[in-house]
Parts: C-alpha cells; structure tokens; sequence
C-alpha cells in the first residue's frame, strides 16, 4: 500500500449523455460549475471537462470552454483537464481548439476504437497533431488508454519523441468496444508501467466500484463521476458528482489513503 495521496478526477458532464438518461445532467455552463464545485468540495482535485451548447449538445467551441473555465475558477481551486476526445465524430480541428485557451492538463486518445455502435476516431494523424498542439501550448497531458495495443502507441510515441517526458495515464475501462473492467485486465495494464509512473482508473459503469477500490489499493487514483457512472448502485441513480466521488473518499480513507487536495495533486503529478 502507498501512502500517496488519491487523486479524484471528476468527469462532471460527458459528451454522449443527454437528459433524456439522466434527467439532471448539468449543460448550462452554470450547471457545470456548479457540478465542478460541488465534485471539488467532495474531494475532486481534477475535473475532466466537457461542454455543451445552448442546445445542449456536446461541444468543442473555445468560447463556451472559456466562459465554464471562468465560472469554475470563480468557484473553487482544481486542475482543469479539458477534453480533446469531443464527442464520437468531432472533427480534429474542433477537438485541438480549446487547448489554445492553455488548461491545466489535457486528455489525448490513445488510438482508434469501437465506441458502443460508433467508432472514436483516433489514427496515428490525429494522436499526432493532439499531441502536438498540447505540447505547444505548454499543458500536460492524460493519456486515455482504453485498450491494450493503446500501450504499445503510448511506447511507439515515446519511442519518436512524440510525447513531453511527463504525462499521466487514464485507463478507461468497460466501454463497449474496449477492454472491459475485468481486474485481470487492470493488472496487465499497470505492469506495462514504467516505475513511478502515475496512473488513474476510470471504470464505466458497473466497474466503477470495484475499479476504485482496486486503484486505491494498488496506489493508483480514480475517475468518477457522472460522464462514467450514472448509478449509484445498480438500480440506484446517483444523485450527482459529489455523491460518487464522497464513496470513493470514504474507501480510500479506510484503506488510510488521504484525498489529494489541488496542491497535493499538482506535486504528485510534477506539475
Ligand atoms: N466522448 C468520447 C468519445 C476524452 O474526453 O478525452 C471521448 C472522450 C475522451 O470522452
Ligand atoms: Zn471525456
């Protein structure tokens, strides 16, 4: 066991849900920051952000990025990690654009796959020019693997120079069309990890919890929120972010595992 600090990332929002699944889905760049703030005083030191537009629809526009990056800072202190995945289908330009306005982090798909009945387009073109753009405007990068040969990109990139010496690791399991949340699977994946190397697991769904409690253990940290996990337990909605994230503060404590705040979570990350 380790005594390093659990860093909760919370992906308040997401692109493919709508409140048709789950009715209070927070869209309004207020609902957002608010969702933020409640998910960052629940023990969340990084919010993993998405947006809408005025209609509700996924959205990579700068604009409405800025005005919800305004309206969580007012807020609350956390890491903002900004998606660059969008929704399945956004075009690549719209994805790099709001790495421009300089966030804290920002996610970068680690390769193509099956996304439910989609495909999340993510060629070796598109990796490269994510990457790029986030190295240029100086933001740190998560790298979302959501399946094993993902790894083998992540070595071939590193291998060509293509990525900053420091990144953070996602594994994102349990996406139908990727590797599922299976434990044995999360093994595998950390023990490709050079040592030292900080790691987060998001586990979709029904894998949430025992995902969790594995990465306490093991000393990795933990995605949870809504864009995952939109039960509590099966059966169960969850009632918000901050419901998931206080069950996930609670098992770490049990395991003696403080909850990162946002300075802790910078140091342990190098950033
Ligand atoms: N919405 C998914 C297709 C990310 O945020 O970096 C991609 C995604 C990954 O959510
Ligand atoms: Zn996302």
């Amino acid at each position: 066991m380790t005594d390093t600090p659990l860093i909760i990332t919370c992906p308040v929002v997401g692109a493919e849900l709508t409140r048709e699944v789950y009715p209070s889905l927070p869209i309004t760049p207020e609902e957002i920051a608010e969702a933020a703030r409640g998910a960052v005083e629940a023990g969340a030191s990084i919010i993993h952000l998405h947006v809408r537009d005025e209609q509700g629809k996924p959205s990579q526009r700068t604009d409405v990025f800025e005005t919800v990056t305004k309206k969580i800072r007012d807020r609350c202190d956390c890491i903002l990690q900004y998606s660059t995945g969008g929704a399945v289908g956004t075009p690549l330009e719209e994805r790099c654009g709001p790495v421009k306005l300089k966030p804290d982090m920002a996610t970068l798909s680690m390769g193509s796959m099956n996304f439910g009945p989609d495909i999340y387009e993510n060629t070796e073109h598109t990796i490269r020019t994510i990457a790029g753009v986030i190295q240029e405007n100086g933001v740190m990068p998560e790298l979302e693997v959501f399946d094993y040969g993902m790894m083998e990109t992540v070595a071939r990139f590193r291998r060509k120079g293509l990525l900053p010496e420091k990144y953070h690791l996602d594994f994102v399991l349990g996406v139908p069309g990727g590797m599922t949340g299976d434990i044995r699977n999360l093994i595998l994946l950390k023990d490709r990890l050079d040592p030292g190397q900080t790691w987060t697991v998001a586990g979709v769904g029904r894998y949430q919890l025992p995902l969790s409690t594995h990465a306490i253990a093991m000393g990795g940290h933990v995605r949870v929120g809504i864009e995952d996990n939109i039960y509590y337990r099966k059966g169960e909605p969850a009632t918000s972010n901050a419901q998931l994230i206080e069950r996930v503060a609670r098992i770490a404590q049990e395991f003696g595992r403080a909850v990162a705040d946002v300075e802790a979570a910078r140091k342990i990350l190098s950033m």
